[in-house]
C-alpha cells in the first residue's frame, strides 16, 4: 500500500491513520455579518481544529447534503478562496483540501497552495480531471450513486462493494492515462452518497475489500444521518455514534477519517494506532 500521500509541496504520512477536519462555508456554516467576518470565523474554526489534531483541513463551499441545491462556480470561488489563502498564511505546514467539483474552483484553488482536492464526483465533470492533472496536488476520488439532489431516493446495487471498487478502479485509470501517479491519489466509498443503511453497512463491514489494493482510503462517516438513524440522535449529538464508526473504518484499513470532531476522532485513531502496534 501507497503510505507517503503526495500533496503539491507537501507529503503526508499514511503509516498511522489521520485526520481530515471538515470546515464548511456554506452560508448556513458560518454566515452573519458578511463576507469577511464569515471567512475570519471560518479560519479561525479551521486553526481550531488544526490544534486539535488534523493534518488536513477540507474546505467546501457547495452543500452535497441530500437534497442541496447547485452553486454557481463564481459564488463557490468566493465562499472558499479567501478562506483557503488565510488558511495557508496562518497553518503553512497544514495540508489545505478543498470539496469541489468545479474546474473553475479547481484551478483558483490550486492558485491559492491547497495540497489536496477532494470530488464526491470524482472528477468526472467536463475539464475537472483535466484541472486536477495540471496540479500537484493528491486527488480524493468518491464514489456516488446519483446526484445530491435525488441520490437517497433509492439506490440500488446487486452487489454494492463490488460495484463500488469497480468505479473507484476505473476512476483510478482514468487518473492514470491522464497522468496523474497513484501516489497522488486516496479512493473513497462515499458513505451515505446514494447509499441505504444496509449499503452503508456492508460498505463498512467489508472496507477491507477497498483498503486491500494500493491505494490509501479516505472515510467520510462524521454525523451521517445513518449515524443518526443507528442512535436516534440528532446531528449535533452524533460525536459517539461517529467516533464509533471511525474506530470500525480504521480498524478495517482507512487511512484518513473526515470528521467534523476532530480532537475525539484523533484520540481514538491513536488508540487504534496503539492495539495495532504502529
Ligand atoms: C464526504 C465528502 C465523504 C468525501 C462530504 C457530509 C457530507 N468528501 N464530503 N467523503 N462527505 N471525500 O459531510 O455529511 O464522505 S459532505
Amino acid at each position: 500500500m501507497i503510505t507517503t500521500l503526495r500533496c503539491a509541496d507537501k507529503t503526508l504520512d499514511l503509516t498511522r491513520p489521520v485526520v481530515m477536519g471538515v470546515l464548511n462555508v456554506t452560508p448556513d456554516s458560518f454566515s452573519d455579518g458578511g463576507r469577511f467576518l464569515a471567512a475570519e470565523a471560518a479560519v479561525a474554526h479551521g486553526l481550531r481544529l488544526i490544534e486539535e489534531g488534523a493534518s488536513i483541513i477540507d474546505i467546501g463551499g457547495e452543500s452535497t447534503r441530500p437534497g442541496a441545491a447547485p452553486v454557481e462556480p463564481d459564488e463557490e470561488i468566493r465562499r472558499v478562496l479567501p478562506v483557503v489563502e488565510r488558511l495557508r498564511k496562518a497553518a503553512p505546514h497544514v495540508v489545505i483540501s478543498v470539496d469541489t467539483s468545479k474546474p473553475e474552483v479547481i484551478r483558483e484553488a490550486v492558485g491559492a497552495g491547497v495540497g489536496l482536492l477532494n470530488d464526491v464526483r470524482a472528477f468526472q465533470e467536463p475539464g475537472a480531471l483535466e484541472a486536477a492533472a495540471a496540479s500537484g496536488c493528491a486527488l480524493c476520488l468518491m464514489h456516488m450513486q446519483g446526484d445530491p439532489r435525488t441520490m437517497q431516493d433509492a439506490p440500488s446495487y446487486v452487489d454494492v462493494v463490488k460495484e463500488v471498487k469497480a468505479f473507484l478502479d476505473a476512476r483510478a485509470q482514468a487518473c492514470r492515462l491522464a497522468g496523474i501517479p497513484p501516489e497522488r491519489l486516496l479512493i473513497d466509498p462515499g458513505f451515505g452518497f446514494g447509499k441505504t443503511l444496509e449499503h452503508n453497512r456492508e460498505l463498512l463491514r467489508d472496507l477491507r475489500m477497498l483498503a486491500a489494493g494500493e491505494l490509501p482510503v479516505l472515510v467520510g462517516l462524521s454525523r451521517k444521518s445513518f449515524v443518526g438513524k443507528l442512535t436516534g440522535r440528532p446531528a449535533t449529538e452524533r460525536l459517539q455514534g461517529s467516533v464509533a464508526m471511525a474506530v470500525i473504518a480504521a480498524l478495517n484499513g482507512a487511512r484518513v477519517v473526515r470528521a467534523h470532531d476532530v480532537a475525539a476522532t484523533v484520540d481514538a485513531l491513536r488508540i487504534v494506532s496503539w492495539v495495532e502496534g504502529s
